[in-house]
């Protein structure tokens, strides 16, 4: 067998994405692709030698941050939330220069901050959520110290993708002159195109950062993640000096960095436009309420309101029915607390694979 045949065998194996409910990630846009194979083989970890790239990854930094009401904003294209969530903090951290550092974020945030308590040998408070999900501002307050390096803030939880009452945050970081962190990996390409957005962004004057992903609902192709911050100072407080490269310092975390993810990234928001963006994200809400639609019909609640494209309902068989759906090949998730199952709509997921989803889920309600 040819190798690319054997190749072709295995990836056969993989479940393809109009069967995938749960996930964060997509099939990117066909702009995305083309700029990604144009791209490949750069390394921006050697700038000197990718000055093109070098160029691109500015003007995508500069035009991300005019989303975020920033233009002049400084950051990167990194390998994903986790690594912008680690840099956020890493930075903050170093800015800072507390003893014993600690950081209060809430209890509903992304499993990549125990990586980062592991990491960074920092203190992770978590501060509890109110009966909307959204983390308890009084909670917070109790929790921040003077050792409090950083507070977190979530636009778009992983589980329901709530937002935090950041407005507030941002007035309690700014009176306590603590950096906010807000990790907005993925409503960041979310909430900007709604009719109606929440004000997750550098307009709030005590947003220092905020981790964005283009590989989530920027439709980039993986692996495309995004950390920006307000000031220079940030970005410069993560450098250590690389003696033999085309450039003197280096403020990423890992070296050898494709530039693929910034040229797909580029690709579909320069391509697409603001109004391109919008169409997406619209028709991802509104299938998001088609499948709100026949859930309730079938006695399901969701656990909240959905704001955005992400949306659990409640039932104590939650890893059974999640279990058998993925013995036939269906892929959703479910949530920690309470028992729900969890469904995020992507692009992919159209009114199309919904009708043939709800044709499955209905017999697995039933069996048994
Ligand atoms: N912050 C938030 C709010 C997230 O939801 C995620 C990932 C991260 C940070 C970390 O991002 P990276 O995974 O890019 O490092 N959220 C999804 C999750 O863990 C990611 C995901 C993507 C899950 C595709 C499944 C999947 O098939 O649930």
């Amino acid at each position: 067998m040819d190798v690319l045949e054997e190749l072709r065998v295995f990836r056969e194996k993989d479940i393809p994405y109009s069967r995938v409910l749960s996930s964060m990630c997509t099939i990117p846009h066909e702009l995305a692709v083309k700029a990604h194979q144009l791209f490949i083989g750069t390394n921006l970890g050697d700038p000197g030698i990718f000055p093109g790239t070098v160029e691109l990854e500015r003007k995508l930094v500069a035009m991300i941050g005019e989303l975020l009401h920033h233009k002049e904003c400084v950051g990167y294209i990194c390998s994903g939330g986790t690594e912008a969530n680690i840099q956020g903090i890493r930075s903050a951290r170093n800015v800072m220069r507390r003893k014993e550092p600690n950081i209060v974020i809430p209890k509903t945030a992304h499993f990549s901050f125990e990586k980062i308590c592991d990491i960074l040998c920092v203190e992770v408070r978590r501060a509890n959520v109110d009966e909307d999900y959204k983390v308890d501002l009084a909670e917070v307050e109790k929790l921040v110290d003077d050792r409090t390096v950083a507070i977190v803030g979530i636009a778009g939880t992983t589980e329901l993708g709530q937002i935090d009452p950041i407005v507030e945050l941002s007035r309690l970081a700014e009176e306590r002159n603590i950096p906010l962190h807000i990790d907005a990996a993925f409503g960041g390409f979310v909430i900007p195109f709604m009719d109606d957005p929440y004000p997750f962004d550098f307009a709030n004057k005590g947003v220092s950062s905020i981790t964005i992903d283009p590989h989530k609902m920027g439709m980039a192709t993986i692996p495309a993640g995004g950390i920006l911050f307000r000031e220079e100072s940030f970005l410069r407080a993560l450098e250590v000096e690389t003696p033999y490269l085309t450039s003197k310092m280096q403020f990423t975390l890992t070296g050898t960095r494709p530039g693929t993810g910034v040229a797909s990234a580029y690709a579909v928001l320069k391509g697409l436009g603001f109004k391109g963006m919008k169409e997406i994200v619209k028709r991802c809400l509104r299938n998001t309420r088609i499948l709100m639609e026949e859930m309730s019909l079938m006695g399901f609640e969701p656990v909240i309101e959905p704001v955005m494209n992400v949306v659990a309902f409640k039932t104590e068989r939650a890893e059974e029915i999640k279990h058998e759906l993925y013995r036939r090949r269906w892929v959703i998730s479910t949530i920690r607390e309470p028992k729900a199952i969890r469904f995020v709509v992507m692009s992919h997921v159209t009114e199309e694979v919904i009708k043939n989803f709800m044709s499955e889920f209905r017999k697995v309600v039933q069996w048994k």
